[in-house]
């Protein structure tokens, strides 16, 4: 018998080091005095970083967003960047904050991330870079848009924020593009509760990016260059520090329960999860989409997102609005364009996962959802009654 939730669940949920780890750590910040301009928390943090993304290419940041807007400000790209609706909103703010005009083209149907057909067809002259998102975590087909960007000469930029501890035929997917960023933020499986993280090929970038984050100081009495303030701070290192440690072990709990969830769900018609990885991705299982066909399902996106909330379950429909449709960039494209995204967006919910979310809570969630199909589903006519009924499971 399905009943709601005790405690609300939530899309996801923070995976917390022990408070006693942290408490140490506190203490010995709090005997140093040191809280932020590139203290030792922060650069130990760095070099674990470079250690496991592989890469010493690597800047550390207050955000995400903030991060993108210095690799977009330092690398110097202007014009029109190629790039995703199907994202949250900062990718396309970074851009605006760059005066750089988005060009958006459509998305794939089985991992949401850039058709690169379609990016190839919107290159102009006054293109000078992609910005592709690994959206939930899934990589864009990084070998067509490398060779699309080298052969139009532009430079190939990745929006990575929920791609951390992804990899890709044996290395982490911070070594593909010209430049990744990813978020550190408390709502992704790897975190430093507010954090922001660039990675790119050309080693020169890392001064650059280093003055961009702090004013452009070269010493106390020299600014080379108009920076601003977006530094990561040791109370943030400190956490990413934790968390770091027990990331691989973060992504195996949350494959479990995406392996629960698509055994539970692929037998409710009208529910239908993402492509599985392509073979060579180590997927870190960041969050867990599903598209509901009303149709088939019986009741649409809205209304299973509505009704979840009576049981005590908080998905969320990531990404919905389409960046598109949002009243500061509306007119840029017009509505019978991008005909992928946009029904994705239509469909698409989130589900809960999280490393502290157990396999019975996925299964009584994926209960849940069934029951509201099977409450909602017309029962196929009986020849001799010729009536249609709603069934009521409850
Ligand atoms: N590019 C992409 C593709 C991104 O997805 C993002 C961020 C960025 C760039 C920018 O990176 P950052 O500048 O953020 O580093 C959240 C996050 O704020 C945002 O970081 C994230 N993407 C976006 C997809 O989701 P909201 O407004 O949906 O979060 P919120 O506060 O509603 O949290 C969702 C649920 O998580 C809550 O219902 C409860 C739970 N939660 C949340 C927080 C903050 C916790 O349990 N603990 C927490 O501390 O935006």
């Amino acid at each position: 018998m399905n009943k709601p939730f005790d405690r609300p669940v939530y899309v996801t949920r923070p995976w917390l080091p022990p408070l006693e780890e942290f408490q140490q750590g506190l203490a010995e910040i709090w005997g140093r005095g040191i809280l932020t301009n590139n203290g030792p928390v922060v650069q130990k943090f760095r070099a674990e970083l470079a250690d496991y993304c592989g890469t010493e290419n690597l800047c550390l940041f207050t955000n995400g967003t903030l991060a993108l807007q210095i690799a977009l400000q330092g690398m110097g790209i202007t014009g029109d960047v190629i790039t995703t609706p199907y994202t949250f909103v900062a990718t396309v703010h970074s851009l605006f904050w760059n005066k750089v005009r988005p060009v958006f083209v459509d998305i794939e149907p089985g991992h949401y991330t850039l058709d690169p057909e379609q990016v190839e067809a919107a290159i102009t002259p006054w293109t000078s870079a992609i910005l592709g998102v690994h959206v939930y975590g899934h990589p864009c087909r990084l070998r067509e848009l490398a060779e699309i960007a080298q052969r139009h000469n532009l430079e190939l930029l990745y929006d990575a924020a929920h791609a951390f501890g992804v990899r890709v035929n044996g290395r982490p997917i911070a070594q593909y593009g010209d430049l990744s960023m990813f978020s550190f933020h408390a709502t992704k499986l790897f975190h430093s509760a507010e954090g922001g993280m660039l990675t790119f090929a050309d080693r020169t970038l890392r001064r650059r990016f280093d003055y961009l984050q702090n004013f452009g100081f070269e010493n106390e009495v020299e600014v080379v260059m108009p920076g601003t303030n977006a530094k990561m701070n040791e109370l943030q290192a400190l956490m990413g520090r934790l968390v770091l440690k027990r990331v691989d072990e973060i992504v195996q709990k949350r494959r479990r329960i995406a392996e629960a969830y698509r055994r539970e769900l692929m037998v409710i018609p009208g529910i239908r999860a993402a492509a599985p990885p392509e073979p060579g991705v180590e997927y870190n299982h960041a969050y867990f989409p599903v598209e509901v066909c009303e149709r088939d399902f019986g009741v649409s996106r809205d209304h299973l997102y509505d009704e979840l909330k009576q049981w005590n379950v908080f998905t969320r429909r990531y990404f919905y609005p389409l960046v598109t449709d949002f009243a500061c960039y509306r007119g840029i494209v017009r509505q019978d364009e991008l005909p992928v995204a946009r029904r994705v967006a239509s469909r698409i919910i989130t589900l809960p996962i999280f490393s502290d979310l157990s396999l019975d809570d996925v299964e009584r969630i994926c209960g849940i959802i069934r029951h509201i199909h099977e409450r909602s589903r017309p029962i196929p006519a009986r020849r001799s009654a010729g009536v249609r009924a709603v069934a009521v499971t409850a």
